[in-house]
């Protein structure tokens, strides 16, 4: 059985995170990931605050295990997200695209487990100090919002510089991502991309069709330009965006004006303007099924994978 430490401080079955990937991650996906053995987490990315609070109030009533809720800190709404979350008692939390450091008192005050999301070295020592519980590390590989560094030289780099447990995140869909990155020392996995296939995760038809489709070759970053680099899959609605962005005529404000709302766009209406996040290893995702077969398919295959290469590779 593949334990680590991340399993007990979170009262885990499996060192199994989903991602809480932006309008995607309702209380739905997460309580069938949680009730998987996993820990589902819910994007506070959504309708606003109140529209979260129900999601949250919505997962209890589908799990009594653990779960979270993920926070974009550059959000608007990121500061009444973070007391709202412990109005409603939310015992876990991820966060996104900054540091969570002023909420830290708050949410330890109140027992909250805080893991932030980072990519790269000095983030990860910098929240240590802060006295965070874990961190993800993610890798270039993601979908959505990127930073820099691949997961194959993240990882090791961190683990290197922190001694609290570290989660991969960043190109991880089967058991052999899972059980690479268990070998560049990291303590669990998250995955995003490959949950956009559970039953359970209400995404567009469109968005799932558009992933099932996907090949090895069909993500593109962009946004670059904009300060905000993003991982979506080619579209004509995503090449047109890095078009504009290499186009001098075009002002970083138009470019701003065409891609508003495109996640939520195609997320809920499938549109042809919609911004379909994925990760690189959107091209490995084939079928549609419950989040527990996923989840069962990533710990068997890891364990499988890690036993088969030691006993045909370590003589
Ligand atoms: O946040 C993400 N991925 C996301 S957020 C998102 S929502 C969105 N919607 C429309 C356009 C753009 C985004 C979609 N995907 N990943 C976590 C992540 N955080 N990756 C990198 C970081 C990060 C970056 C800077 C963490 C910390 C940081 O700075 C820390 C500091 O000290 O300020």
């Amino acid at each position: 059985m593949i334990k680590s430490r991340i399993c007990e401080i979170l009262g885990i079955k499996y060192p199994i995170f989903q991602g809480g990937m932006a309008w995607v991650a309702d209380a739905e996906l997460a309580a069938a990931v949680s009730n998987a053995g996993g820990l589902g987490l819910i994007s506070a990315i959504n309708a606003g605050t109140e529209a979260v609070r129900n999601e949250i109030r919505k997962c209890k009533t589908l799990t009594d295990k653990p779960f979270g809720v993920n926070i974009m800190l550059q959000a608007p709404n990121a500061p009444e997200i973070a007391g709202m979350i412990v109005e409603e008692g939310v015992k876990i939390v991820t966060t996104g695209a900054g540091s969570p450091a002023k909420y830290l008192p708050m949410w330890k005050e109140n027992g909250i487990k805080v893991i932030p999301v980072i990519a790269c070295v000095a983030h990860a020592v910098k929240m240590q100090a802060a006295g965070v519980d874990a961190i993800v590390a993610e890798g270039a590989e993601s979908g959505g919002h990127v930073g820099e560094l691949h997961t194959m030289p993240l990882i090791p780099q961190i683990v290197d510089a922190v001694d609290i447990p570290v989660i991969a995140a960043g190109g991880i869909c089967d058991g052999r991502g899972a059980a690479a990155a268990f070998m560049l020392g990291a303590e669990g996995v998250q995955v995003g991309t490959r949950f956009l296939s559970a039953t359970e995760c209400n995404v567009h038809a469109e968005y799932k069709e558009k992933l099932l489709k996907a090949t090895d070759i069909s993500t593109i970053v962009t946004g670059k330009s904009l300060g905000h680099p993003v991982r979506s899959l080619k579209t004509p609605f995503s090449r047109n965006f890095a078009k504009m962005e290499n186009d001098p005529n075009v002002t970083p404000e138009e470019i701003l004006a065409f891609g508003g709302g495109a996640l939520r766009k195609a997320v809920q209406e499938g549109d042809v303007d919609g911004s379909y996040m994925a990760g690189e290893c959107a091209g490995m995702v084939k079928n549609i099924e419950p989040a527990a077969a996923i989840i069962e398919d990533i710990i068997l295959g890891a364990e499988k994978v890690m036993k088969e290469r030691i006993a045909s590779m370590c003589q």
